[in-house]
């Protein structure tokens, strides 16, 4: 699936605008208009600070609309994307996003689920298969560890 992603709705500032669910191998298209370009950042710290150190630019640098990248790695994975140009950055032009899953669920349930932390939205996959009561006395030995 391709997600096409207006590249400088985060100017906005809204944070909703800052963020994207998408399934395991979804490719992202970054649309804009003007001077932007896209990099992938190092990790969240980087994201935050608007930091480029250890970026990678995806396309070419000051690449016309239309750049795409596959997102692919494991679930609750989050990818940080940002443009460079000028203090763009600052100014609410980046992106999260959170990989949620292999396609079996439906993104628009999560969606309500995440947004609020970097918590692992794996946890989204629990349901109603938690009735197997854990093993009492093989857990004892499990859990005795270094407390
Ligand atoms: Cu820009």
């Amino acid at each position: 699936m391709i997600t096409v992603f207006n590249w400088t709705i985060g100017f906005s500032e809204v944070e909703e605008h800052q963020k994207l669910l998408v399934l395991d191998g979804d490719m992202v298209e970054f649309l804009w208009k003007g001077i932007h370009n896209v990099y992938q950042m190092k990790d969240k710290t980087a994201f935050d600070a608007c930091d480029f150190v250890g970026s990678k630019p995806v396309g070419k640098t000051f690449e016309t609309s239309g750049v795409r990248q596959v997102i692919k790695s494991a679930d609750g994975t989050i990818h940080y994307f940002a443009c460079k140009v000028g203090s763009h950055c600052f100014g609410g032009q980046e992106l999260a996003i959170t990989i949620i899953g292999t396609g079996e669920q439906d993104i628009r349930e999560v969606n309500a689920l995440v947004g609020t932390s970097d918590q692992d939205t794996r946890d989204v996959n629990v349901d109603s298969d938690q009735s197997s009561a854990p093993p009492t006395k093989d857990s004892d030995k499990m859990s005795a560890g270094t407390r």
